[in-house]
């Protein structure tokens, strides 16, 4: 067989089950730590429940998947996990699934182990979604998801630093309400309102348009101009604020 016949027979086997998302769909890409929980505990010894280092690489690994060729509008982080939101009209690779999914994990992977000076690899899947709802409803479940993990991990690691087990720990936990557990907090001198914001609802990154004076190399005169500049916000709003904040964004990245 020529290799031109022998490349038109074999491609078909890698290519026939592609998956392309739809037209019109939003696309978020969540990307997590592989056994993070060992990395973090065992590896490497980061700071428990938070570590502002960990914290930083994670917030480093962002800021490059939101320039690295996708058309990012918004991302979001808590504990070792990233989603990123497309804009509208993103249609690189034609929307090929596996091309989203290998391309993230491995920048992101790439990066982290970079910054960490060990190996570690994220995995990546995407929501394909029909309406702003939806992609509305995504970013309240992982930020309800961060509040529940802080709460948690606090109660539990405070447990573990005044020398209890790891199961005895975790049994103290079990069956407690969320008010219980913010009274265990409040008894032990942690105030869970106290604790940083970024902890309790994790970190946003958006673009912001800042306004940039240049002088006018013909006419000498100032002139205003807008430059497009990363905002990683460790203090995003929630509840309602942050619904509205993220039907804004969407009303302005709906469309080119
Ligand atoms: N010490 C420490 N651990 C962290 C920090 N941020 C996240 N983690 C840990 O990262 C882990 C993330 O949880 P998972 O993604 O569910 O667990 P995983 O081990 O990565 O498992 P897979 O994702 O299924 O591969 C948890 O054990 C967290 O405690 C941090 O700032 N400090
Ligand atoms: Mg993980």
């Amino acid at each position: 067989m020529n290799f031109d016949k022998l490349d038109k027979t074999m491609r078909v086997f890698e290519t026939s089950t592609d998956l392309c998302v739809l037209p019109g769909m939003y696309m978020i890409a969540r990307i997590d730590g592989r056994s993070f929980s060992r990395l973090t505990k065992e590896v490497c010894k980061f700071e428990a429940p938070y570590d502002e280092r960990f914290r930083d690489m994670m917030i480093e690994t962002i800021k490059h998947l939101m320039q690295c060729g996708f058309r990012v509008v918004f991302a979001y982080t808590q504990s070792d996990e990233i989603s990123l939101l497309f804009h509208h009209d993103e249609d690189s690779f034609n929307r090929k699934l596996r091309k989203y999914n290998s391309i993230l994990a491995g920048e992101a992977s790439a990066i982290f182990t970079n910054l960490l000076g060990q190996p570690a690899a994220f995995d990546c899947r995407i929501s394909q979604l029909p309406s702003q709802d939806l992609v509305v409803d995504y970013f309240r479940w992982r930020m309800e998801d961060a509040h529940r993990n802080c709460l948690n991990s606090h109660c539990y690691w405070m447990l573990r630093k005044q020398g209890i087990d790891a199961n005895s720990a975790s049994k103290r936990l079990l069956g407690l309400s969320v008010g219980d557990k913010n009274e265990l907090l409040f008894q032990n001198g942690i105030n869970y309102n106290d604790l940083p914001a970024w902890q309790k609802r994790g970190i946003g990154f958006y673009w912001q348009n800042i306004p940039k004076e240049g002088v006018n190399p013909q006419t000498g005169e100032t002139v205003i101009t807008e430059r497009q500049s990363l905002k990683v916000d460790l203090g995003i709003p929630w509840g309602d604020e942050f619904v509205a904040f993220l039907l804004g964004l969407l009303t302005t990245n709906q469309k080119t």
